[in-house]
């Protein structure tokens, strides 16, 4: 008996260690260390190139990210300070959110001096669509360390492409945008149209619900039948929206700051806006007025309402990847000297100890994800695949990608270029950027949440060392 007893628990016990052991190994794997060198963490991926060995990955030389800064003798075109608080249970900028609109023209140089308050996790201001240099990016942990209360940094940037941007908290950002961390940028061109009336429309929901520049219910803006309108949208929440316009027909045109190419005239068809990116849509208002609906919660309405109730969304919606007409993208994406894969999943593991289904990228969880390894002047192409169960709006830094293709569909209409591109669930996307910005890049699901999940992995340049660590006496936590 005793030794049917024995076995039985030798039995037992080496099934729960058969079980146990390694999962305590996969849960010990997954820790990250309260401070961490990004450089030091995942995977070198060097997209099928040539490898670069004195590349830094940790400990290499090179030039660090802090000294990639825009010419430090030119002066300011643009000179701003802004102040961030945290007050009424979310955060404002100059006392407000969305904070104060920046505007500039193309080829100013942008000095923004950001100034915490008193907002306890520090802080940090990102330019979101602008290619700014690394320095400026305003990634905690990544770029810069966390602004703490009582301490400034100053961003300097050349605008050089003329668009609609918005700058947002890239620190704790997952509750820090949402919370109100946020506000809108517009680079306006050489010689804007002065007949055109400009609107720019902040879509956010905050606890309260949905806002169009922070306020609930329809924005509602003067205009006489006859006036050109260009509308300038951005999507500062987690999830996609879509616009749709009632009463004129109108043009796409610009996306995520980049003009389309010949815009088609659209009637009874929707914009899909993705978590972090922006649409500019224009049109001519008519005697009756011209509503814009926004996602079903919100609208903008020039001259007077033209529906008598809340208009339906069109079942039809515009199809990017055909819409204008083809145009020379100035480089050649067909040789690429690189090429990636982001294959975005989900599956069982550990998370920094944590056990869930996490997101995965090519099958790794964060942070043992790769690191895509460029080097200056390489033409890349990525292929995002969505093999999990959300959708993912996926926002790289630094850069512009075109779209090559959608399903294995190719792109047939105007160049198409993105920073912030919902890849949904099932669906794949080739893009190509030529890699021209030095530095060390996010490429992260702008759901900020999913981030904070893991859904991030990093675009880095062969030469280029690291600056910062991920936590440290900071508690840097860009995610
Ligand atoms: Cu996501």
């Amino acid at each position: 008996m005793a030794s049917r007893n024995g076995r039985r628990l030798w039995l037992a016990g080496t099934a729960t260690a058969a079980l146990v052991l390694p999962l305590g190994w996969f849960w010990q794997q997954s820790l990250v260390p309260d401070t961490y060198d990004l450089a030091a963490m995942g995977v070198a991926d060097w997209g099928g190139g040539p490898v670069d060995e004195h590349a830094a990955m940790a400990g290499m030389p090179g030039t660090p990210v802090a000294e990639l800064t825009a010419p430090p003798d030119i002066s300011a075109d643009i000179r701003e300070t802004l102040v961030v608080r945290a007050e009424g249970g979310g955060y404002t900028v100059d006392g407000a959110s969305p904070g104060p609109l920046i505007e500039a023209t193309v080829g100013d140089l942008v000095e923004v001096t950001l100034v915490n308050d008193n907002v306890a996790d520090g802080t940090t201001l990102h330019w979101h669509g602008v290619d700014v240099p690394n320095a400026a990016d305003g990634v905690a942990g990544v770029t810069q360390d966390a602004v703490l209360p009582g301490e400034e940094f100053v961003y300097r940037f050349v605008a050089e492409q003329a668009g609609t941007f918005w700058y947002h908290s890239h620190q704790v950002s997952h509750e820090q945008v949402q919370d109100g961390l946020f506000g809108g940028l517009v680079v306006h061109p050489e010689r804007a149209d002065a007949e055109v009336l400009e609107q720019v429309a902040l879509v956010h929901r905050y606890d309260d619900g949905p806002t169009l520049n922070g306020r609930p219910g329809t924005l509602t803006v003067d205009a006489e039948a006859g006036q050109g309108v260009r509308l300038r949208l951005v999507n500062t929440d987690n999830g996609i929206t879509s616009a749709w316009v009632t009463g004129t027909e109108f043009q796409v045109l610009a996306v995520d700051g980049s003009d389309v190419n010949e815009p088609e005239p659209v009637e009874g068809a929707a914009v899909r806006i993705p978590a972090g990116g922006r649409v500019d849509l224009g049109f001519v208002v008519p005697d009756g007025g011209v509503r814009v609906d926004l996602g079903g919660t919100t609208a903008v309405v020039f001259g007077q309402d033209p529906a008598s109730a809340r208009p339906r969304r069109p079942d039809d919606v515009v199809d990017l990847l055909s819409y204008g007409e083809p145009a020379a993208v100035g480089f050649e994406p067909a040789a690429p000297d690189r090429r990636f894969d982001y294959i975005i999943g989900k599956r069982p593991g550990f998370l920094d100890g944590r056990p869930g289904l996490w997101w995965t990228v090519n099958g790794r969880l964060f942070p043992d994800v790769p690191m895509f390894m460029v080097s200056e002047g390489d033409v890349v192409v990525f292929r995002i695949e969505n093999n999990s169960d959300d959708t993912h709006p996926m926002h790289l830094h630094g850069h512009h990608a075109v779209v090559l293709a959608k399903d294995g569909v190719t792109a047939t209409g105007s160049p198409w270029w993105v920073d912030s591109l919902e890849v949904g669930v099932g669906e794949s996307y080739e893009i190509a950027f030529v890699a021209d910005n030095p530095g060390l890049w996010m490429d992260h699901c702008h759901n900020l949440p999913h981030a904070a999940e893991g859904l991030v992995a990093h675009l880095m340049y062969a030469g280029v060392t690291s600056s910062f660590v991920v936590g440290g006496d900071d508690g840097n936590q860009p995610e």
